[in-house]
């Protein structure tokens, strides 16, 4: 029996659907005698430090966890997990963490996007049981924007770099922890989890030399999913976003399989969209909930879900906050919550103070689930103008001109799913959604979605170019050279294709295969 300290903040299922795949019982700790009492415990901490902190403490939980890490019982802590055993963090700088070990937590201050998010590799520095039957050269999935700063070098595992080399998971006895998430790295990471739960074995996994380790581009597979006209919840597939040809609504399969064919196939990432959450509240009818609960039964890499992500008022008067359907998605098992059309009305109420409210969804979710947790999904169509001036926008200079001849373009944020446009550009959204607590942009484009005609580089080197954080390149990925063009013309972290997948025009194989020696890929 496995404890599991879930203190209700985020996404422990991931965690609870990994080991229960290993053929182990989970117990979810509820009171502080269940952590004193545990034989194997894991932390998986997830959301803001400061948050965290105050529900262990509101919980009466922190006495007994200290407890516990000092009687030397097996401990696994995971990110946040991890960041909880030092004195503190700057992300709250008021408050005290559990002091385990000494040392603090400190932002990533570097030149490269914040919060690394995606696969990364790991360089061994003493053997733990951890890593028995791995070789040492896989890559984990990273989401974080704060690294924990050990004072004592003894008690370092790994590290990794990122513009830095980091701590990247401490071991000191029984005590192991790590920034990454063994339950969202696949069969690697599935691996660990064994080799923790397996007391007994003994045998030391391999210490690799030191030689760097790069962040991997993900590829991210992507699954619109809607009702057809019969009522089934089906992947759904548009033409420059209209999913109906001759009248019915296209029909590509089934989101669960498909989901867990991608997994299977090597997807980095997957991620679902709700394209008709709009309209249909995700929480008044739940077949998106269901499908993220059997997805994450089966599938160990990062799942995103979009759609509906706002405030509701139901017909019988009950009010929704936009936290509280986030929370349901995290609840279900997704990692990252997207928000699309609400992202456009909270930053065009921005606009008009330039003041933060500290109350918009975008606010509200970063604070309790850190921005790491949050992506802003885009639905930008481009408008061409005649000079660069001719608009209050972002315009840019474009080299495919327009039906005039037209040199110049902004790109115009459009919300419902592409029905109706608004007087904001992408590159001003995406930099005010940086600035209210966004972790990741997701830069879809109605003008290339299933069209194959390649990935706008256009549009996603004027949004990277306004953003540290990342940006995940999405709509019209054709063929697996369009995945090398905005990976080597861009400064996109990822890439994410729909319909050349769903058709099996090109397996997700045959992209890694293509990119491979030549960009950083997981293989
Ligand atoms: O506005 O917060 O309720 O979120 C709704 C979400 O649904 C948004 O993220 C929005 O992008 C998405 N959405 C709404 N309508 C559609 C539609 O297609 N009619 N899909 C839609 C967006 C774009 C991508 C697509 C890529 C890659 N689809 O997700 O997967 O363009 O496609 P490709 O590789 O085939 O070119 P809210």
């Amino acid at each position: 029996m496995i404890a599991i300290l879930d203190y209700g903040a985020g996404n422990v299922r991931s965690v609870i659907n990994a080991i229960e795949s290993l053929g182990e019982t989970v117990k979810v700790v509820v009171t502080g005698e269940d952590i004193l009492n545990a034989e194997k415990l894991v932390f998986p901490g997830v959301g803001a430090f400061g948050n965290m902190i105050h529900i262990l403490n509101k919980k009466n939980y922190v006495a007994p966890l200290k407890a516990y890490l000092s009687s030397n019982r097996p401990f696994l802590g995971i990110c946040l997990g991890l960041q909880a055993l030092f004195e503190g963090s700057d992300e709250a700088p008021d408050v005290t963490g559990l002091g385990f070990l000494p040392g603090s937590v400190k932002k990533f201050a570097i030149d490269l996007s914040v919060p690394h998010i995606g696969w990364n590799g790991l360089n061994i520095k003493q053997p733990s049981r951890i890593f028995d039957r791995l070789c040492g050269d896989e890559k984990f999935y990273f989401v974080h924007s704060y690294h924990v700063v050990p004072s004592n070098s003894t008690d370092t595992l790994t590290t990794t770099d990122y513009g830095c080399v980091f701590v990247s998971s401490i071991q000191k006895g029984n005590i192991i922890a790590t920034q990454f998430h063994p339950e969202k790295s696949g069969k690697a990471g599935l691996r660990i989890l064994k080799n923790f739960l397996e007391t007994g074995t003994e045998q030391a996994g391999p210490v690799t030399a030191s030689e760097g380790t790069r962040l991997a581009k993900r590829i991210v597979a992507c699954l619109d999913v809607r009702s057809n006209d019969n009522g089934d919840l089906v992947v759904t597939k548009g033409d420059r976003y209209d999913v109906r040809e001759k009248g019915a609504v296209r029909n590509l399969g089934k989101p669960v399989t498909l989901a867990e064919r991608y997994y299977l196939e090597g997807a980095d990432e997957i991620t679902f969209l709700n394209i008709t959450g709009f309209r249909d509240f995700p929480l008044e009818d739940t077949p998106m909930l269901d499908v993220l609960k059997k997805t994450s039964r089966n599938v160990f890499v990062p799942l995103t879900i979009g759609g509906g992500i706002r405030d509701y008022t139901d017909k019988n008067g009950r009010k929704y906050t936009a936290l509280e359907v986030a929370a349901e998605y995290f609840r279900s098992g997704a990692d990252k919550v997207s928000i699309g059309s609400d992202a456009v009305l909270v930053v065009e109420e921005y606009l008009k103070t330039g003041r933060k409210t500290g109350q918009s969804a975008i606010e509200e979710i970063s604070r309790v689930y850190g921005n790491q947790a949050l992506v802003i999904s885009i639905d930008p169509r481009r408008v061409y103008v005649k000079s660069p001036d001719a608009v209050g926008h972002q315009v840019i200079e474009t080299a495919i001109p327009g039906p005039e001849g037209e040199r110049y373009c902004w790109y115009q944020c459009t919300i419902k799913g592409g029905r109706e446009g608004r007087d904001l550009d992408a590159v001003t959204l995406a930099r005010v959604c940086e600035k209210l607590g966004a972790g990741e942009i997701l830069l879809n484009c109605i003008d290339r979605d299933g069209t194959n005609l390649g990935f706008d580089i256009e549009l996603i080197n004027a949004v990277a170019d306004a953003v540290s954080i990342p940006v995940i390149a999405s709509s019209g990925a054709g063929s697996p050279e369009h995945f090398y063009e905005v990976f080597t013309k861009t400064e996109a972290e990822s890439a994410l294709a729909a319909g050349i997948f769903h058709r099996n025009e090109v397996p997700i194989s045959a992209v890694k295969s293509y990119l491979k020696d030549k960009v950083e890929i997981r293989p």
